[in-house]
């Protein structure tokens, strides 16, 4: 019996190898005894090829599966050093940087073109340490606790019976749960169904903190400002392009990037004195809410440049690991319930998802020089500090950190350990910014489209109780937008929109 060395008669000139670099004996047949013969167990190759193919999807991302993006810059054109003293952000900085824009509800290969937010994740690799920047294409969110959020999302995804996903569900839990009017506006506005990742902003979402050298403390907001505009699709458009091409939104990013039409957004950032976010007419930390520029002007900090596609999407996407829990020296998080229970959540979907040891992968890798984490082992482990100590203090000079007194990015509080909701504020409800929305930023050809998106997804199978809820729920927004929802879903008039130009100025 010989072992046949077949080459290649597609014109290759060199073989491929085994996994451990030994030149594979066929890509084509298994070893068998005799052309016609049972399988060998010792053809190692066919039995490496075969066990690795089995083991070569990780879990999908729990929300935010579909998605995709490409590497940049971040440079700095605005003078922010008043607020801030991360490196990112000093005048003229230039800072690689790594995007993600995704759906949220739909599994890995659902249409881009669904009605969802979009994620908009950031991850900067500066000289600090890596910065994430984990948010949305929507300055709000659904609900402002999160012990909500997997409630939340699995009344967005499928059915345990029927394994369908349910707009009575959906309703269901929006109307029990009305903090989610602002977001759900949103969500059946325009800006609901981007026309391409590049036309669409983002935000940070939560308020964050700045602190400056002198150790003085502020609290902000993040916007990214797409230069490309923001253009939506109607309803119709994107039922028809989720047909065609469910990739839509991935394969328009890519394409232009690959054709030098590199997409840029415009940082901007509102800015709170750290004293106003006690008396402020709105809970400035909750996530249902927006700061109005009238209060808290933009102010301008940099440009973002999307100029390089991945060259692998799974060692360079689907491995990608943001993570709101990156943070870096000059920014520091909030009392926003929403961002301290996304602080824990990410690292630990992350050592679930792709491996305990994900940060040392090239994507998820700080670029700080001389880094030490006293992490050691752990599977798929590749970083390593030879016979350098593995505890601290130590008497080997090895790095120790022993910050004490007050956190540097720290705020007062006080009070007995409760369970409850936010304290309201002079202005503070569930219905107020949905309602501004709707009138004031909304036009009458949008707050027409918007009729027809809520009235047509109510008209999708949301039944009694729920679907009064949901009138009540939208009177309780607005008046006479509540009276036309319920108009058209009882006379079954939500038919497609009248398609609409780019967006109204860009407000929130
Ligand atoms: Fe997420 N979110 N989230 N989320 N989220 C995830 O992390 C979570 C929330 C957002 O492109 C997960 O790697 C909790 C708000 C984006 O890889 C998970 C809460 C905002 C992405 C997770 C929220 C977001 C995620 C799933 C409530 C906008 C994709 C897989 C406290 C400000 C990032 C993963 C990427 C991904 C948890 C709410 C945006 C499960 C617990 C609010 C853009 O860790």
């Amino acid at each position: 019996m010989t072992t046949q060395q077949t080459r290649s008669t597609t014109g290759s000139t060199t073989g491929s190898t085994t996994g451990t670099g030994a030149p594979a004996p066929s890509d084509r047949n298994s070893l068998t005894v005799g052309p016609d013969g049972p399988m060998l167990l010792h053809d190692h190759h066919f039995v490496e090829q075969m066990a690795h193919f089995n083991r070569e999807r990780v879990p999908e991302r729990n929300v935010h599966a579909k998605g995709s993006g490409a590497f940049g810059t971040f440079t700095v054109t605005g003078d922010v050093t008043a607020y801030t003293k991360a490196a990112v952000f000093q005048p003229g900085a230039e800072t690689e940087m790594l995007a993600r824009f995704s759906t949220v509800a739909g599994e890995m290969g659902s249409p881009d073109t669904w009605r969802d937010p979009r994620g908009f994740a950031l991850k900067f690799y500066t000289s600090e340490g890596n910065w994430d920047l984990v948010g949305n294409n929507t300055p709000v969110f659904f609900v402002r606790d999160s012990m909500k959020f997997p409630h939340f999302i699995r009344s967005q995804k499928r059915r345990g019976g029927s394994g369908l996903r349910d707009n009575d569900m959906q309703w269901d839990f929006w109307t029990l749960n009305p903090e989610s009017a602002h977001q759900v506006t949103w969500l059946m506005g325009d800006r609901g169904i981007p026309a391409s990742w590049r036309t669409m902003n983002g935000y940070g979402s939560h308020t964050y903190m700045l602190y400056n050298e002198a150790g003085e403390k502020f609290w902000v907001k993040f916007h990214f400002i797409s230069h490309q505009g923001v253009e939506c699709l109607t309803q119709a458009d994107a039922n028809r392009i989720a047909g065609e091409d469910s990739d839509f939104h991935r394969r328009d990013l890519y394409e232009a990037i690959e054709n030098g039409d590199h997409p840029a957004w415009t940082l901007k950032i509102q800015v709170m004195p750290y004293e106003d976010a006690k008396t402020y007419r709105f809970n400035p930390f909750d996530l249902t809410k927006v700061w109005p520029h009238s209060d808290y002007p933009l102010i301008e900090v940099g440009t973002m440049t999307l100029n390089r596609n991945p060259e692998n999407h799974f060692a360079q996407i689907e491995q990608a690991a943001f993570e709101p829990s990156a943070i870096v020296p000059g920014i520091g998080f909030s009392p926003d319930k929403m961002l301290l229970g996304r602080v824990f959540a990410y690292a630990d979907t992350h050592r679930y998802r792709i491996g305990p040891n994900y940060q040392q992968l090239p994507v998820n890798r700080h670029r700080v020089e001389g880094a030490y984490t006293y992490q050691f082992d752990g599977p798929m482990a590749y970083d390593h500090v030879g016979d350098r100590s593995k505890y601290a203090p130590n008497t080997y000079d090895d790095p120790y950190s022993d910050l004490t007194g007050p956190a540097e990015d720290g705020w007062e509080t006080d009070g007995d350990m409760v369970r409850e909701a936010y304290t309201l504020r002079a202005e503070d409800d569930d219905f107020g910014q949905a309602g501004t929305m709707v009138r004031d930023v909304f036009d009458d050809a949008a707050r027409e489209r918007f009729v027809g998106n809520v009235a047509g997804h109510l008209a999708g199978g949301v039944s009694e109780p729920v679907l009064e809820r949901a009138f009540e729920y939208w009177r309780n927004v607005d008046a006479e937008i509540g009276k036309r929802i319920e108009e058209a879903v009882r006379s079954g008039d939500h038919g497609d929109p009248a398609p609409h130009p780019t967006d109204a100025e860009e407000t929130v």
